[in-house]
């Protein structure tokens, strides 16, 4: 019988590899777990529990509110006030930064409670996003602008999938680690270590039906893609969840590239840079893929505001060069 190693005893021992951890990290870790368990107990009975459908409300963004959305940003929240770690948390259904714990915790939590809203009605794959960094040293009062930093500061980054089953992926810079929920038991076990992204993959995944809308670059590649080619591969499989951490996660295991470009439509993008793509670039980095805006390295983008967004191109790395010498030539 396979030694089954529960989300808890794999933060204990990664955290005894470090003498003088303090266990604050690993804490935080669990507080997110607890509040992803919760969250995934509401999903899975969605359409019997008046949980789905709109909130009635718009958020700052300017977009219609889910129940769902409402519901896991308090879980999350909550979960993250339950110690005195985090001091500031900036999440995607709130305008300002939230703070918490008389501001005396030692990291600052962005998150995307709910990834994926649109699939949330028709039962397919949502998630939730995290990413974790260390509050500026020698500051008691903190402003917003502490916590505009770049994704090579992230401590830790993940998400939550609520899909056929959940997963929980993290990275604390040693590698990506995937967990699968057992609901019986009501623990994450252990499910991929060090996950590693394959070099290459022949999976393109983008909204093409904004094809319109885009630069001619980006056009060419996806021509690219669509060529026939057997030497290649190509053309390639199109696949798109409409979810981004699904995405990333189909592309993490099975390789290939995720794109969301600016257009016409969204001049600078349409995804969130502090809590969906930087998190995400931190996982697939950690498993040796590559994440770009087209021109250079997502996690090394300067931060001007909490909500900015930016365009993405994730995945393997053969394919993210391949897409970057289109925008090249
Ligand atoms: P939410 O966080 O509001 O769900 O928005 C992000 C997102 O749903 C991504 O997960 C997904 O990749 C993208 O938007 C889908 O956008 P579109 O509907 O334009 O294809």
């Amino acid at each position: 019988m396979k030694k089954l190693t529960t989300l808890e005893e794999y933060i204990i021992n990664a955290q005894n590899k470090f003498p003088g951890a303090r266990g604050d990290l690993s804490q935080l870790l669990r507080d997110i777990a607890l509040a992803a368990k919760i969250i995934s107990r509401e999903v899975n009975k969605a359409g019997i529990t008046n949980i789905l459908g709109l909130d009635g409300a718009s958020n700052f963004h300017g977009e219609s509110v889910k129940k769902l959305d409402l519901f896991a940003n308090e879980q999350l929240q909550s979960a993250l006030g339950r110690s005195n770690i985090t001091c500031m948390v900036i999440s995607e259904e709130n305008e300002g930064v939230v703070r918490l714990s008389d501001e005396s915790g030692k990291y600052i939590v962005y998150m995307d409670p709910l990834d994926g809203s649109s699939n949330i009605d028709i039962s397919a794959t949502i998630g939730s996003i995290f990413s974790i960094y260390m509050r500026p040293e020698n500051k008691k009062h903190l402003t917003e602008s502490d916590a505009l930093q770049p994704g090579t500061k992230q401590v830790a980054a993940g998400y939550v999938l609520y899909g056929s089953s959940t997963i929980m992926a993290y990275t604390t810079g040693m590698g990506v680690q995937l967990f699968t929920l057992d609901p019986s038991i009501g623990e994450f076990i252990l499910s991929d270590k060090e996950v590693r992204i394959p070099e290459e993959g022949n999976i393109y995944s983008t909204d093409e039906g904004s094809y319109i809308y885009w630069d001619e670059a980006l056009k060419k590649y996806v021509k690219y893609c669509q060529a026939y080619d057997p030497e290649t591969k190509r053309p390639y499989k199109a696949r798109y969840i409409g979810c981004m951490a699904a995405d990333v996660h189909r592309t993490l295991l099975q390789g290939g590239i995720f794109m969301y470009p600016d257009s016409s439509k969204y001049p600078n993008g349409k995804l969130r840079l502090m809590y969906e793509c930087n998190p995400l670039s931190f996982i697939i980095e950690q498993a040796g893929g590559l994440s770009s805006d087209g021109k250079k390295r997502i996690m090394k983008i300067e931060p001007t505001s909490i909500h900015e967004c930016t365009p993405v191109y994730i995945g393997s790395k053969g394919n993210v060069e391949k897409l970057e010498s289109f925008f090249q030539a």
